[in-house]
C-alpha cells in the first residue's frame, strides 16, 4: 500500500497557532462515577481530580484521571437540560473536547477565528486559591470542539474548580505514557482538512485513499494532519464507496454526525500493556493466525518474541523509519462509535498501513455481527 504524502512539512516559519500539546481529553457521558471506575479500573488511571455538587458545581460533574501525559476528564449532567444532557442523547457517549495548551491565548484565540474558526466561547479567566488559567473554545467537526488553555502558573491538581480527589480504586498503571493521535470521522474529509490547515495552521502528514484502504465494506479515505512541532496529529477520516456499508458511515449512522473515532495512546511496552488490558477484561478486534503466518516476511525482524506478539493478537507495520506496533480495543461505549488504539513506535512515524486489510476485516466481522453492513 502506498502512501500518497510521505513527508511532513516541517516550515521554518513562525507557527500561525502554536501548541504546546494536549492538555486533556473529555468524554461526555451518562454516568461519569461509573466511568471513572471502568477507566481507572480497566486502562489503570489515577483519579486526580473532581467537580461536583460538593465543589459548588450544580450542573455537572467532572472526575479526572492521570497516566503519564494522558489526562481524561469524565463528564456527567446533573439535570435533564445541559448541554451533556444533549450531547448524550443524540451521539451517546463520546468525545466532547480535545484541549489544548496554547501560548498566548488571546492572539491565538482571535487570529484563528479571523482565518475561519468556529467562535464558541470568548477567552475568560477562571481562578481559585491554586492560581489563573485563560480560557477559550474553538469548535470543530460535529459537536466536538478544542479548548485552548494557557496556564498562568497554575499549580491546582488540574484546572480552577476542581478539587484533588482521595482516589479510591488505587488501580496500577498499565504503562500508557501519552496520547499519539486523535481521529476524527466526518462526512466531508476536505472540508475539515482544509479547516485545520486554515484555522491552526497544520499540514498534511499522510494521505490514504480508498484504493489504499478499501476492503469488503470498510471503504475509506483518511488524511492525517500535523502542527507544524509533528507533536499533535489528527487524523481525518470519509466513508469511501464500497460493496457494501463502511466502518465509518456505521459511526455516522450511530453518532448521529461527525465526532472522534478513536483515540490512540502510546506505550514503551505494548506487551506488558496489552498483557494487563487484557487481564483486567478489555476486550480487543482479535486477527487471525494466517495474519502471523506472514509477520517475518511482512515486517523482518522485531525485538518483540514474535509468540508474545501473536498470543496477544499485537499488530505490527514497519516503514521506512522504523516499525510500530498496534491493537484496536472494541467500542467502549454502547453505540459502535469510539474505541480505543494502543501503540508503540519504534521509530516508525506511520499509522500502520500495512495492518489496514487485516485490522478493517477484524472491523468488519463486528460489523456483520451488530447486522450493520
Ligand atoms: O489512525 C489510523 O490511521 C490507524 C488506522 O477506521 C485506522 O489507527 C484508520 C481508520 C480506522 C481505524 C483505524
Ligand atoms: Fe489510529
Amino acid at each position: 500500500m502506498t502512501e500518497k504524502v510521505t513527508t511532513a512539512i516541517k516550515t521554518k516559519k513562525q507557527e500561525i497557532f502554536p501548541v504546546k500539546n494536549i492538555h486533556h481529553i473529555e468524554l461526555y457521558t451518562g454516568n461519569a462515577k461509573q466511568a471513572a471506575f471502568y477507566y481507572a479500573k480497566a486502562f489503570g488511571f489515577k483519579l486526580v481530580a473532581y467537580k461536583g455538587l460538593e465543589t459548588g458545581s450544580r450542573d455537572r460533574v467532572s472526575y479526572v484521571l492521570e497516566q503519564g501525559a494522558i489526562r481524561l476528564v469524565l463528564t456527567g449532567s446533573l439535570s435533564d437540560n445541559t448541554e451533556i444532557a444533549e450531547f448524550v442523547k443524540k451521539h451517546g457517549e463520546g468525545a466532547k473536547d480535545i484541549s489544548m495548551l496554547v501560548k498566548e491565548l488571546d492572539k491565538t484565540y482571535y487570529e484563528a477565528i479571523e482565518r475561519g474558526g468556529i467562535a464558541i466561547k470568548e477567552p475568560w479567566i477562571e481562578e481559585d486559591e491554586n492560581g489563573k488559567v485563560k480560557k477559550a473554545i474553538i469548535g470543530t467537526y460535529g459537536d466536538t470542539i478544542h479548548t485552548i488553555i494557557e496556564s498562568i502558573d497554575y499549580k491546582g491538581p488540574f484546572l480552577p474548580g476542581f478539587e484533588a480527589y482521595e482516589d479510591p480504586y488505587q488501580s496500577s498503571s498499565t504503562g500508557l505514557v501519552g496520547v499519539d493521535h486523535v481521529v476524527g470521522n466526518v462526512e466531508d474529509m476536505e472540508e475539515w482538512t482544509n479547516y485545520y490547515e486554515k484555522v491552526f495552521g497544520f499540514s498534511v502528514l499522510k494521505h490514504f485513499d480508498d484504493d489504499d484502504i478499501s476492503t469488503e465494506y470498510s471503504a475509506l479515505m483518511s488524511k492525517v494532519m500535523t502542527n507544524g512541532t509533528g507533536r499533535i496529529k489528527f487524523p481525518i477520516n470519509e466513508p469511501a464507496e464500497g460493496k457494501r456499508k463502511s466502518q465509518i458511515e456505521e459511526y455516522l449512522d450511530f453518532y448521529k454526525g461527525a465526532g472522534v473515532q478513536h483515540i490512540a495512546l502510546l506505550t514503551n511496552d505494548i506487551i506488558s500493556t496489552i498483557a494487563k488490558l487484557k487481564e483486567n477484561g478489555v476486550e480487543f478486534l482479535t486477527t487471525p493466525d494466517t495474519y502471523y503466518e506472514e509477520l517475518a516476511s511482512r515486517v523482518g525482524e522485531i525485538d518483540e518474541d514474535v509468540k508474545k506478539i501473536q498470543d496477544l493478537n499485537i499488530l505490527v507495520d514497519r516503514d521506512d523509519e522504523g516499525y510500530l506496533l498496534q491493537i484496536f480495543t472494541k467500542p467502549l461505549v454502547d453505540r459502535p462509535t469510539l474505541f480505543i488504539e494502543i501503540i508503540q513506535r519504534k521509530g516508525a512515524l506511520g499509522f500502520g498501513d500495512g495492518n489496514f486489510k487485516a485490522l478493517f476485516e477484524s472491523i468488519e466481522r463486528e460489523q456483520e455481527r451488530r447486522g450493520n453492513i
